[in-house]
């Protein structure tokens, strides 16, 4: 067996990654718990309930595992109905309940990234068409202002936005393909509609959002860095030879995920399905990017809508190592490919998001060490990444398939709230810790994979 060390640079960043509504509990008051609650939206019509109990004890308890673990950052996400849950009504207990969080953090040695909208919408918002109209960017602004100057001691590193391309496409757009395996609603977020065009508007409405936002923010704490989490997949022709496959991947790969690239890093949104716009204020608003990668996704062409002729349909790889619940292909290499396409923008990196659905944990000890391999071969190559925030901490709720699909290094049963260390969160915990990876580390936690971790 070779023995080689895989270093990671002193300074970074080692964390996990969570959000407001799937770790909190009885977030009563957004668009996200009115959904759950209509039969037929949440698989076996769960719901997000207690959660993580993170408005309670389970907090304290998951943030000891992180800690444990040697995590040095966290990515969280705080809950604009909490804030606030009225139009202009802002409620301080909320706000103290966030400033508690972030000490707890950083009294550990976590440093926070806080992110101000997870795809969760106060109810009011929702009533006003949420995302759909240009209305919600001065209130968005107002928040995130709110936000940043209650919170500017504890945090400077800001998204304002999660997946504006996957809050689009899940709420407005049917998932299509062999991937679309169960009786899902017209679509699996709410608003539950189903628009093509309606999804460009609201990727739209989220970069102008952001862009308001992130001025917003730097008025309030000038050394703030602010980025928006951005998941990328990798597309590729499901038949390698055929020229209307390569045409549907490469569709799919420009709306979904350099559509809101360019638009952030030029300020020209490239609408399709209409007309190009310069968006006021948006050029260059990315003091850094975060990168949310999970998979890669081959794709067919399929005339049987113009939708699918476009963009075509997924298709299984059935050659590939697939996670629990057909969530995605294990492909590594896809970060490495991501991470050296975003080193073009001349942005530092975070990977603000990397995970699989993993209920038994056999494959998590892999993936960790494969997908990690790639990290470092991107330092290697010079690419700034400066983090990676595992999702999940614990497991939690996941929207749609909400507690089918278990992504946490520490497992949860909602019902009792009992938490227990996963084996790979003991290997994540080594990792972070040491700052390494190497042979005696892989030989312990995933033998098999020896080889390809250092071969020759
Ligand atoms: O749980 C989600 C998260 O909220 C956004 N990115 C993908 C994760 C796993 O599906």
């Amino acid at each position: 067996m070779a023995k080689a060390t895989l270093y990671f640079p002193p300074d970074f960043k080692w964390g996990a990654a969570t959000s407001a509504h799937q770790v909190e509990g009885n977030n009563t008051n957004n668009d996200w718990w009115a959904w759950e609650h209509v039969d037929g939206h949440i698989r076996q019509n769960q719901k997000s309930g207690l959660a993580c109990d993170w408005w309670g004890d389970g907090f304290e308890r998951d943030l000891d595992y992180a800690a444990q673990m040697g995590h040095t950052a966290h990515r969280l996400s705080v809950e604009w109905a909490r804030i606030e849950p009225q139009e202009g009504v802002w409620d301080s207990a909320a706000i103290d309940r966030y400033r508690y969080m972030l000490t707890a953090m950083r009294r550990r040695g976590i440093e926070p990234m806080v992110t101000l909208h997870h795809f969760s919408n106060p109810l009011w918002v929702a009533e006003r068409a949420a995302w759909e109209t240009n209305a919600i960017v001065p209130w968005f602004e107002r928040y995130a202002a709110h936000v940043v100057d209650a919170l500017k001691d504890l945090c400077d590193l800001w998204i304002t936005i999660n997946e504006p391309n996957v809050y689009a496409l899940a709420g407005y757009v049917p998932a299509q393909g062999e991937m679309a395996d169960y009786d899902a609603p017209a679509s699996s977020f709410p608003p539950g509609k189903n628009s093509l065009t309606l999804a460009f508007t609201v990727v739209e409405n989220m970069l102008r959002g952001h862009a308001a936002a992130y001025h917003a923010i730097h008025r309030v704490q000038a050394e703030a860095r602010v980025g928006v989490a951005h998941n990328m997949r990798v597309f590729e022709p499901a038949r390698s030879g055929s020229w209307l496959d390569r045409f549907c991947a490469r569709n799919r790969d420009q709306v979904f995920n350099q559509l809101l690239l360019t638009g952030l890093l030029t300020g020209r949104y490239d609408r399709p399905l209409g007309v190009p716009r310069w968006i006021r204020g948006l050029k260059r608003t990315l003091d850094f990017i975060g990168l949310n990668y999970y998979s890669r996704d081959l794709v067919k062409f399929d005339r049987g809508q113009p939708t699918t002729a476009i963009f075509g349909r997924s298709a299984a790889n059935p050659h590939a190592a697939m996670s629990d619940g057909n969530y995605g292909e294990l492909y590594p290499r896809g970060l490495f490919r991501m991470l050296k396409r975003l080193a073009l923008t001349g942005l530092p990196i975070y990977i603000t998001e990397n995970g699989l659905p993993d209920a038994d944990d056999d494959q998590r000890p892999g993936y960790l060490l494969t997908h990690l391999r790639e990290v470092w071969r991107a330092i290697n190559q010079n690419v700034p990444v400066m983090g990676y925030y595992h999702w999940t901490l614990t497991d939690n709720f996941e929207w749609a398939e909400a507690w089918n699909l278990r992504f946490g290094l520490v497992e949860l049963n909602p019902q009792t709230q009992e938490r227990r260390l996963r084996r790979s969160g003991e290997l994540y915990g080594e990792i972070c810790r040491r700052g390494l990876i190497d042979d005696d580390l892989v030989y312990e936690y995933a033998p098999g994979l020896v080889d390809e971790m250092f071969p020759g």
